[in-house]
C-alpha cells in the first residue's frame, strides 16, 4: 500500500487528562487535530509494540465516531500496523475493547469515547489508548504522547479507501488487514466464564423479581439484549434507552443520581422494580439501585468483594487482594482487613490498578465515581457489576418459592453494614467552574494543609494529618504526585478535594466526604444528613464559595 506523508504542525492542549484526550467534538473534528494525536501516539511506542501487530478500534457510537474510525485506521496501516480488529459500525465499550486485546492478544486498543461527557455537534468527544494487557496506557506512554504532540511535523496516512464498518468480514489491503468483529460475542464469552449464568437465569426468570437496565442511549445498548435478554431470560421490556445514538438522545450518560434521573423515579415511585442499573457512556461504570434503595458506589464494590467467593465462580478460591481508589470510601479496607486479603489505594483513574492485577496482587477493585471491576480485564466494567449483583442476590434467593419475601438489595446492603458498619460517603460536584478561582482554591487548600499539625482541631473533628496525596507503584517505583488534598481525621473522617482531570470546558471541583458509623442504630439516616457537619466543615474549610462563586454543587453523589 501506498503512505502519504502529511505535513502537520504541533497544537497545543493535546494533554491526556484522568481518562484519554477529551475536548469538544468541533475541535477534534478541525485539520489533523486527531491525526496529529494519534500520529504522536505512534511516534511514543516502541516499533515492536505496533509493526506487523495487532490493534483493537471501539468507541461508545458517539458522534464523529464514524469519521474518526476510518482516519484511525489509515494513520494506523500508515505507520505499518498488520490488523486492526474493529468493532461492527465502529461500536465496542471498553471494558469489551480490555476483553478483545486480551483474548486475541492484541499489542493494545484506541477507545473513541469521552465516556459520561454529552455526545453531538455541539459536545464532547475523547480517545483513550489502552496496552497489550488492556489496561490504560500508563502516564509514561501518556506523557511522551504530549511531548510528541509539541514536536510533530508529519502524519503517516495509507493510501486506502474507507472501509465498510457495518457487516462483519474481514478486508486486506497489502499486508494490511481489516477484520470488522462483532462488539459483544468475545466479551459475552468472557462474561459467561466469570459469572454463573444459570444462576442468574433463575433469578431473571422469577415473576416475583422484576429487572430494569437503563442504557442511556450509549454502547451498552449493544449489548444490553444479547446479555440480558437473550442470554439470561429477562423480559424484553426490561431494558430502557436501549439502542446507542450519536447525541445519546440528547443525554448526559452518567450513571449518577442526578443525570440518571428517570431511572431513579422508576426505582423510588409506587410498585417500583427490584432492582435497577444503569450504565455510562462506554459501558464501563455503573449504578446499582434496589427498590427504592440507592447503592453508594463505595460499598458497591465493598459488597461484591464481601459476597463473591460465594457468589461468582470465577472467585470461587477467594481474591488476591483488593483495592480502592484515594477517595472512595473506607468499606472495602473493612473487608480487606476481614477477610485477611491484600489491600492498595491508589490516585482516581483505573490505570493505576492494572499493575496490582498484572502482579497477581489484586481481585476486585472499585471508585467512588460509580466504577468497579475485577482483574478479568483491565478497565472498570459496568456490565460486570451488574452482573456481580445480581449473582449475589440470586445467591441469597436461590432456595426461595414463589410467595415467598425475597432478600432483597437494600437488605444485602444493610446486612452488611451490620457486620462492618457504615463509611457514610457523598460527593460534590461542581461542575464547569471558572479555572482561575478552582485552582486558586486549590492553592488555598495546599497552604493549609503545609502550615497543619497533627492534633489540630476543626470543630469538633481533630486532624490526624494533611496531605496532598502521593501514590508509589509497588510494582513498577513509579510515583504520582499531587492526587488530591486531603484531610484525615481521628475519628476516621475524610474531606477530600480534587480537580477532575475528563472535563473539556473550565474547571470541575470534587468533594468527597466521609464518616464511619458503627452504630447500627443510626444506619438508616440520610447520608446528606448524617454528614451535615463534616460537608460545612468542607465548605468553610476550602472557602469554596468565595473562590467559586457557587452556592451549589451541580451533582450530589
Ligand atoms: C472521573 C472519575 C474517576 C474515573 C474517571 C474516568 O475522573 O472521578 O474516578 O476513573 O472519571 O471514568 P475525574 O478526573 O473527572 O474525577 V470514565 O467512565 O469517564 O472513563
Ligand atoms: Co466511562
Amino acid at each position: 500500500i501506498k503512505i502519504t506523508s502529511v505535513p502537520t504542525k504541533p497544537i497545543e492542549g493535546q494533554k491526556t487528562g484522568t481518562s484519554g484526550l477529551r475536548k469538544k467534538v468541533k475541535l477534534f473534528m478541525e485539520d489533523n487535530y486527531l491525526g496529529n494525536w494519534v500520529q504522536a501516539l505512534f511516534n511514543s511506542l516502541p516499533p515492536e509494540d505496533f509493526k506487523n501487530g495487532v490493534l483493537v478500534l471501539g468507541g461508545d457510537g458517539r458522534y464523529f465516531n464514524h469519521e474518526a474510525s476510518q482516519i484511525i485506521i489509515k494513520i494506523a496501516a500508515g505507520n505499518g500496523v498488520g490488523k486492526i480488529l474493529v468493532g461492527r459500525d465502529g461500536i465496542m465499550s471498553t471494558p469489551a475493547v480490555s476483553a478483545v486485546i486480551r483474548k486475541r492478544k492484541a499489542n493494545g486498543g484506541f477507545i473513541m469515547s469521552a465516556s459520561h461527557n454529552p455526545g453531538g455537534p455541539e459536545y464532547d468527544w475523547g480517545i483513550k489508548f489502552n496496552y497489550s494487557s488492556g489496561q490504560p496506557a500508563p502516564e509514561s506512554i501518556t506523557d511522551k504522547i504530549y511531548g510528541n504532540t509539541l514536536s510533530i511535523s508529519e502524519i503517516k496516512v495509507a493510501d486506502i479507501p474507507d472501509v465498510d464498518l457495518s457487516r462483519v468480514g474481514v478486508t486486506e489491503y497489502g499486508n494490511f488487514v481489516i477484520e470488522v468483529i462483532d462488539p459483544v460475542s468475545d466479551y459475552l464469552e468472557l462474561m459467561e466464564s466469570v459469572f454463573d449464568f444459570g444462576l442468574i437465569k433463575s433469578l431473571l426468570s422469577r415473576s416475583d423479581f422484576r429487572f430494569k437496565f437503563d442504557a442511556m442511549h450509549a454502547v451498552t445498548g449493544a449489548y444490553a439484549k444479547p446479555i440480558f435478554v437473550d442470554s439470561l431470560g429477562a423480559s424484553p421490556d426490561s431494558i430502557t434507552n436501549g439502542v446507542p445514538l450519536e447525541d445519546f438522545g440528547h443525554g448526559h450518560p452518567d450513571p449518577n443520581l442526578t443525570y440518571a434521573k428517570d431511572l431513579v423515579d422508576i426505582m423510588y415511585g409506587e410498585g417500583g422494580p427490584d432492582f435497577g442499573a444503569a450504565s455510562d457512556g462506554d459501558g464501563d461504570r455503573n449504578m446499582i439501585l434496589g427498590k427504592g434503595f440507592f447503592i453508594t458506589p463505595s460499598d458497591s464494590v465493598a459488597i461484591i468483594a464481601a459476597n463473591a467467593q460465594a457468589a461468582i465462580p470465577y472467585f470461587k478460591n477467594g481474591s488476591k487482594g483488593l483495592a480502592r481508589s484515594m477517595p472512595t470510601s473506607c468499606a472495602l479496607d473493612r473487608v480487606a482487613e476481614k477477610l485477611k486479603l491484600l489491600f492498595f489505594e491508589v490516585p482516581t483513574g483505573w490505570k493505576f490498578f492494572g499493575n496490582l492485577m498484572d502482579d497477581e496482587k489484586l481481585s476486585i477493585c472499585g471508585e467512588e465515581s460509580f466504577g468497579t471491576g475485577s482483574d478479568h480485564i483491565r478497565e472498570k466494567d459496568g456490565i460486570w457489576a451488574v452482573l456481580a449483583w445480581l449473582s449475589i442476590i440470586a445467591y441469597r434467593n436461590k432456595d426461595k418459592r414463589s410467595g415467598e419475601k425475597l432478600v432483597s438489595v437494600g437488605d444485602v446492603a444493610k446486612e452488611h453494614w451490620a457486620v462492618y458498619g457504615r463509611n457514610f460517603f457523598s460527593r460534590y460536584d461542581y461542575e464547569e467552574c471558572e479555572s482561575e478561582g478552582a485552582n486558586k482554591m486549590v492553592g488555598h487548600l495546599r497552604d493549609i494543609l503545609s502550615k497543619s499539625n497533627s492534633g489540630d482541631k476543626y470543630g469538633d473533628y481533630v486532624l490526624q494529618f494533611a496531605d496532598d496525596f502521593t501514590y508509589t507503584d509497588p510494582v513498577d517505583g513509579s510515583v504520582a504526585a499531587k492526587q488530591g488534598v486531603r484531610f484525615v481525621f481521628t475519628d476516621g473522617s475524610r474531606i477530600i478535594f480534587r480537580l477532575s482531570g475528563t472535563g473539556s470546558a473550565g474547571a470541575t471541583v470534587r468533594i468527597y466526604i466521609e464518616q464511619f458509623e458503627p452504630d447500627v442504630s443510626k444506619h438508616d439516616l440520610d447520608a446528606q444528613i448524617a454528614l451535615k457537619p463534616l460537608i460545612d466543615l468542607a465548605l468553610s474549610v476550602s472557602k469554596l464559595k468565595e473562590f467559586t462563586g457557587r452556592e451549589k454543587p451541580t451533582v450530589i453523589t
